[in-house]
């Protein structure tokens, strides 16, 4: 249990004021001409660690691409971290990612495809227009953040690759490397650690191709260079430090699947109503918030995405695919 004590330098809960307050005090400041309204700057509001090198990008105009919740610190997102290759405490990814390499790096391109190939890193960051996105990120542990992610539709990356009509679903492997990635030699997992998506699901222009978190590249803990941000589905789906992505015919089984089917499904998506067979998923703690008072936020279904991806799973039993 997680109880953080303030630094000197942050305000009181007492002293900040609730947005709701601030935001209208500011809409009758803007009515009187006293103050302009200019759009907020992502990237200030939410400073990177100033140590990685810098990704510029533009505000996505995606629908649904930027939530209008406070960023996570920094700090947080970078030392609370699930990312088994390198042990399962969350603070094992912050310690031991610093023997991840993340340059040279490829990703293959492979099978169900007119045009596979391998894509080095640099060709890859210059694919797509770079977009930044605050996405909430919700781990199937019951706790969440909100992420200043930098990185384009996973979409322009399969157009290019052109799948054929056997194409049904994509397989994301993720690196398995003993030199690099400690976690390997405990058998938690059966490594590599593999994920999946319906070609529906990975098409979605939320599903994001991401190289970079907070305005800079990604921190090896977060899964550097290149991983996938699903932001309707919980944490796991969202495969870090990627290097092949396969176009399959049949619906692939996932490292989380394979270790307990009963416990985590494929879709996996965001849902408050099914319960985790050893604990509820109906709420969930904010990463950031955990002082010994505050309360726990309810889980909100698809987590807040439904307008968005909700008729992607439209007449299905989401009971029954979990
Ligand atoms: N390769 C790999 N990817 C992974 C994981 C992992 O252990 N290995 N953990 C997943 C889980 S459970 C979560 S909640 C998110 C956490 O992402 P973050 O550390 O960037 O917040 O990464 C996901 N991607
Ligand atoms: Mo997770």
């Amino acid at each position: 249990m997680l109880i953080r004590i303030p630094a000197s330098h942050e305000p009181l809960p007492s002293e900040i004021t609730p947005r709701q307050v601030y935001l209208s005090r500011r809409q009758v400041m803007a009515g009187l001409g006293l103050i302009a309204v200019a759009p907020p700057l992502l990237a200030q509001s939410a400073p990177g660690g100033g140590k990685l090198p810098r990704l510029a990008a533009t505000p996505s105009t995606v629908a649904g691409a930027i939530a209008a919740d406070k960023p996570t610190r920094y700090i947080d997102a970078t030392s609370y971290n699930n990312f088994y290759e390198f042990g399962t405490d969350k603070s094992d990814p912050a310690e031991r990612a610093r023997t991840l390499r993340p340059r040279p790096w490829t990703v293959a391109v492979e099978g169900e495809c007119a045009k596979p190939g391998n894509y080095d890193l640099d060709t890859l960051l210059k694919l797509g227009a770079m977009e930044e996105r605050v996405y909430r990120l919700r781990c199937v542990e019951g706790w969440s953040m909100v992420i200043p992610w930098v990185g384009y539709s996973l979409s322009e990356l399969i157009r290019r690759a052109e799948p054929t009509p056997k194409a049904k679903f994509v397989e994301f492997t993720t690196l398995a490397d003993r030199a690099q990635m400690p976690g390997l030699r405990s058998a938690v997992l059966d490594w590599p650690y593999v994920e999946g998506l319906r070609m529906d699901e990975a098409m979605h222009p939320l599903a994001l191709l991401t190289f970079g978190m907070y305005g800079e590249m990604l921190p090896n803990q977060n899964g550097a260079p290149v991983r996938v941000v699903l932001p309707w589905k919980y944490g796991f789906k969202s495969a870090k430090s990627i290097v092949k992505i396969r176009f399959v015919e049949k619906q692939p089984r996932s490292s989380w699947e394979d270790a307990a089917p009963q416990e985590y499904g494929f879709y996996s998506n965001v849902n408050p109503g099914v319960p985790h067979p050893r604990w509820s998923q109906a709420s969930e703690r904010r990463i950031g918030e955990d002082g010994l008072f505050a309360k726990k936020r309810p889980t909100v279904i698809f987590n807040g995405y439904e307008a968005q991806v909700g008729q992607l799973y439209a007449g299905m039993d989401l009971r029954r695919n979990y």
